[in-house]
């Protein structure tokens, strides 16, 4: 028997074929039988560009409905899916691929020049556009449906096999590839079906990007896998959501969706009134935004908690109470334990490291064996999050153990960075650090020491040329001293404390 997913997906899509599957607010609609048809017609054109099992496929594409059959086509010719963030810059870009090295990667048209100049350090790589029905890639599509090129047969994978790796970045040095197996993903798909009581009379309204966890496997996997209609948004944009909530059950999104959405007059009990759920995760929800969109709403939102290397762990009970501050028990076929200083486990009300297993945790790094055995102990993975284990049983994330900013539902760590801005002349050393954000839960504050004449606005130039927007720091900061303990470590904490009001209005 095969563990692919794409199998998986394939009976959910042979169970009513005629059902329309993903539709875009422009009024396009694809079957079940539609993406079953073209992503075997794009599997065979991946397939004669040279992608055979196990080989990677990286993507950095807008979302489209043809990005949903591209993911497809890979899963089903048993290749590697590899999505990267539109926002990454070029040389993020040439990072990914020289250490990825994938067989094809996907752009769109703005990107091809510089993905080229890659061919030369990435043995047999091939590049392809992409656009919304446009692009090299598109224009092979429809020769190959032209003439009836496709390849129907799925793959066989084993649980074990790697169905995605995904982009981490570390505390320390360069991202890390996280390998994620076909079993962790239908794992997640399972639980998650059950603990949302998910089924294909859902609709899903889908505002979330495709190139992380949360839009891709969450989201896109959990509906895909129950047969259940897609509305695929371009983007969140706070209108666009309005118009697709008469026509959804169940949203999923980060807490900033949240919070825009509650800027919006017209979000209430009426435009939220067919919708059965609503769903958060990515960073931590505020107490005041759940309750105030419950007031707004009568809904509660369900808030669950989860990472690249693992999918979802926890989440609150779809039935029982939703418990604001709180991601809930594990999830079905997960368990988690809470780890103090000395090495043992805490009692409940006590925090400490939150750990986890079961078959949703990932298969390691991408050739990284050594920092893949850092990071377990036994089949125990450590999150990096601190937690505590309520008396009944619910998990609350209370903090980092690792030096990571969340910034409207990305990761960005400091060190990242830290590292560019310690390369500039005049720059003596660096501390990024996040402070509360009323849109982003968190935003980024670079403290600087070096020369007096140092000047800010160049070097914000430089973190923008080599770093994502999303990373680049928004407030500037210059002292003569970083502050630091006696061990010489920077006490980031004194820093926030200095700078927490950096962002309030
Ligand atoms: C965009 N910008 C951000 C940002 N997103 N700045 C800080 N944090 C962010 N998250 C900046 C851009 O650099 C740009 O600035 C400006 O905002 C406008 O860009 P935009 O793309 O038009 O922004 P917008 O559409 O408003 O996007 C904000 C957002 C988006 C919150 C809608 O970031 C988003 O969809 N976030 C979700 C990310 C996600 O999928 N997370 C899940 C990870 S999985 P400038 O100056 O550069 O022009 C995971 C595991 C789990 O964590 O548990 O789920
Ligand atoms: P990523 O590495 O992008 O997958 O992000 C995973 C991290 O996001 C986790 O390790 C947590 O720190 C954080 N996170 C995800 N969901 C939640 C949540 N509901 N509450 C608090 N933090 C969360």
């Amino acid at each position: 028997m095969s563990h692919n997913l794409y199998s998986v997906i394939q009976r959910a899509f042979h169970q009513a074929p005629d059902r329309s599957l993903i539709t875009l607010l422009d009024g396009r609609h694809f079957s079940a039988s539609d993406l079953d048809r073209d992503s075997a017609i794009l599997a065979s054109v991946l397939s004669a560009a040279g992608v055979s099992a196990g080989e990677r496929v990286s993507v950095q594409i807008e979302k489209s409905w043809m990005n949903v059959v591209l993911y497809l086509a890979v899963l089903r010719i048993g290749g590697v899916y590899l999505p990267l963030n539109t926002a990454y810059t070029d040389s993020e870009i040439e990072y990914f691929l020289t250490d990825a090295e994938p067989r094809v990667h996907v752009c769109s048209a703005n990107r091809a020049a510089h993905a080229e100049t890659l061919v030369s350090q990435v043995s047999g790589l091939t590049v392809m556009t992409l656009g919304d029905e446009s692009g090299s890639l598109f224009d092979a599509f429809e020769a190959a449906a032209g003439v009836g090129s496709r390849v129907d047969a799925v793959v066989a994978r084993e649980v074990d096999d790697i169905a995605s790796i995904l982009y981490t970045s570390g505390t320390t040095g360069k991202p890390k590839g996280a390998m994620i197996t076909h079993g962790n993903l239908v794992s997640n798909a399972q639980m998650l079906t059950e603990a949302w009581g998910y089924s294909s009379t859902d609709t899903l309204l889908h505002a979330l990007p495709l190139f992380h966890v949360h839009g891709l496997f969450v989201a896109l996997n959990l509906a895909l896998v129950n047969g259940g209609p897609v509305l695929l948004l371009p983007k969140f944009d706070p209108a666009m959501v309005l118009e697709g909530l008469p026509h959804s059950t169940v949203m999923m999104g980060v807490p900033t969706y949240y919070t825009r959405m509650l800027t919006e007059e017209a979000f209430n009990r009426e435009a939220t009134a067919h919708m059965r759920l609503f769903i958060s995760g990515s960073a931590p929800l505020l107490v005041e935004t759940s309750d105030a969109f419950f007031e707004r709403t009568g809904q509660r939102i369900l808030e669950r908690y989860g990472m690249t290397e693992t999918g979802m762990s926890c989440s609150n009970p779809l039935v029982g109470e939703r418990r604001a501050g709180a991601v809930g028990p594990p999830l079905p076929g997960v368990a988690v334990r809470i780890i103090g200083e000395d090495g043992n486990e805490v009692p409940p009300g006590e925090i400490g490291a939150l750990e986890v297993k079961g078959a949703h945790v990932f298969k390691g790094y991408w050739k990284l064996p050594e920092k893949t055995a850092a990071e377990f102990k036994g089949e125990w993975f450590i999150t990096g999050d601190m937690a505590m284990l309520s008396e009944d049983g619910y998990v609350s994330i209370v903090g980092r153990g690792k030096d990571l900013i969340i910034s409207g539902g990305l990761n960005i760590y400091p060190k990242e960075i830290e590292d560019v801005l310690n390369d500039q002349p005049g720059v003596v050393e660096s501390a990024v650090i996040g402070v509360p954000h009323p849109d982003f839960g968190e935003g980024i504050v670079a403290v600087l020491v070096g020369e007096a004449s140092i000047d800010m606005g160049q070097l914000e130039a430089v973190c923008r040329e080599k770093l994502a927007g999303f990373k680049v720091p928004r407030r500037w900061i210059q002292l003569d001293v970083l502050p630091r303990n006696t061990m010489g470590k920077v006490q980031k904490n004194l820093l926030r404390d200095d700078y927490n009001d950096s962002f309030q209005k």
